[in-house]
């Protein structure tokens, strides 16, 4: 097939990349790596050592003799450029990762939060209405998050992107329907992927696009069997306060030293895929698109669901770590259910990687082979929610 991947640069989109190419598929991946001008933003950098895209891309080509292509482009500004290379290219399907993707980072000033609606907006409409333009019969897979079912406990298993709702009519017969999963959008960058769900519901009814919408839990992991196949190839490792995700960045913490942050009571429950499982899962979407017409084809794309702490403990046993509970920068509950069907992807193929396997083990002896990159004070999360989450972090003082 021929796939445009948008984002390919990032630690969801590099691995994927290489994963779809190593399975025959003609790759070109777009990005404006904008993602590493924000690593000098915040003055951090990932953990382990990227090279630059090109460097990549030629490092690719030497191990396994196959190209991928390069476009450096903003979607969300450069709209022509876009359906240019959409006529260029004719892709089958384009993989969607190109978003400001973290919620800390969208919560940091009202700047921060701008930017992330505008341009995560505006690239998901871009591609939209470019495809629409261009009059491909193209397949849209988008990943999308499950933050946007929000955390509130509720007594079932979370469907599949829809709920079946019933109400009285006036006569008071009853019928039901099958609605988008109310959403409940825990920070601005959550609240983009809620937006996003409705452009895709819009121009799928509308102009009958091909689109998969993954609802993705968070990635932990940093290697894949392609970026482990040379160490110019390797994937990124976030670990500071914005981008680091909760395991990765525990694993890093203890691995130095680090009390591992527990945020508030650790009685957050939230789903979890291993980054290994997240690029088969893109690969099982994008070649069985053939399945997808009229409404938006929504797969929850978890394995397993942890409770914070559980996971603090988890890690500290291995590793030998301390855990502290520190005041939740974030507004959200401080204790939630989360039971998630993932019935889509199972049945066409996933075979789940878990927690208890090897793999918790490789991403401590990496983040011990690269200690010495790690900014200590980059650990500790000073995005707040809100003036009196900071209030409260300010007067805490670590240990
Ligand atoms: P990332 O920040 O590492 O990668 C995103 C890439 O998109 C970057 O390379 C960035 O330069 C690019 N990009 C952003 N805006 C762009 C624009 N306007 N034009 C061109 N390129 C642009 O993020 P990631 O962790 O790889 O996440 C990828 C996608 O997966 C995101 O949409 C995210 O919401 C979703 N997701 C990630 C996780 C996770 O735990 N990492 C979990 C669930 C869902
Ligand atoms: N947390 C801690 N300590 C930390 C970091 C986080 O206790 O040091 C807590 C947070 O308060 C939160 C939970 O861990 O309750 C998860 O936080 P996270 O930063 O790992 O995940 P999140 O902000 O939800 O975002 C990540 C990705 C995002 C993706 C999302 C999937 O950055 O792109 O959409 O996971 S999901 O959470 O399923 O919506």
């Amino acid at each position: 097939m021929q796939l445009l991947i948008l984002g390919g640069d990032g630690f969801c989109g590099w691995p994927t990349a290489l994963h779809l190419s190593a399975h025959g598929h003609d790759v070109t991946i777009v990005d404006s790596c904008v993602r590493r001008r924000i690593d000098d933003e915040l003055g951090v950098r990932s953990l382990t050592p990227i090279r630059l895209l090109p460097e990549r891309l030629d490092a690719w080509k030497s191990v396994t003799g196959r190209s991928i292509d390069f476009v450096e482009m903003d979607l969300a500004e450069d709209y022509s450029a876009l359906t240019d290379l959409l006529a260029t290219k004719r892709p089958d399907a384009v993989v969607h990762f190109a978003e400001q993707r973290a919620a800390p980072y969208s919560m940091k000033s009202s700047a921060h939060k701008r930017y992330t609606i505008q341009n995560n907006v505006a690239v998901t409409h871009n591609l939209l209405a470019g495809v629409v333009e261009s009059g491909l019969d193209c397949h849209i897979v988008h990943l999308g998050t499950m933050g946007v079912y929000g955390y509130e406990s509720v007594p079932m298993d979370l469907p599949e992107g829809y709920l079946t709702v019933a109400y009285p009519d006036r006569t008071g017969r009853n019928h039901s329907r099958e609605i988008l999963y109310p959403t409940q959008p825990g920070s601005v960058y959550h609240l983009s992927k809620s937006l996003d769900q409705l452009l895709f519901q819009f121009y799928a009814n509308n102009d009958g696009v091909r689109i998969t919408d993954l609802h993705q839990g968070i990635v932990w992991g940093t290697q894949t069997d392609e970026t482990e196949l040379d160490l110019r190839l390797v994937n990124r490792f976030d670990y500071d306060g914005d981008y680091g995700t909760v395991l990765n960045r525990f694993l890093v913490e203890a691995a130095i030293g680090h009390r591992l942050t527990v945020h508030g009571t650790g009685g957050q429950t939230r789903a979890f895929i291993n980054i290994r499982d997240t690029v088969r899962c893109i690969r099982l979407a994008v070649e069985s698109g053939a399945e997808v017409s009229g409404r938006v084809r929504v797969m929850n794309q978890v394995t397993e669901t942890h409770r914070v702490i559980d996971l603090a403990h988890l890690v500290a046993d291995l590793v030998g770590a301390e855990v502290e509970l520190v005041p939740n920068p974030r507004k959200e509950a401080d204790e939630n259910e989360l039971r998630v069907r993932n019935d889509r992807l199972v049945g066409l193929g996933l075979e789940p990687i878990y927690l208890a396997t090897g793999l918790l083990t490789e991403s401590v002896e990496i983040a011990q082979k690269y200690a010495d990159r790690i900014e200590r004070d980059r650990i500790v999360s000073t995005s707040y929610w809100n003036r009196s989450r900071r209030a409260a972090a300010e007067e805490h003082v670590y240990g």
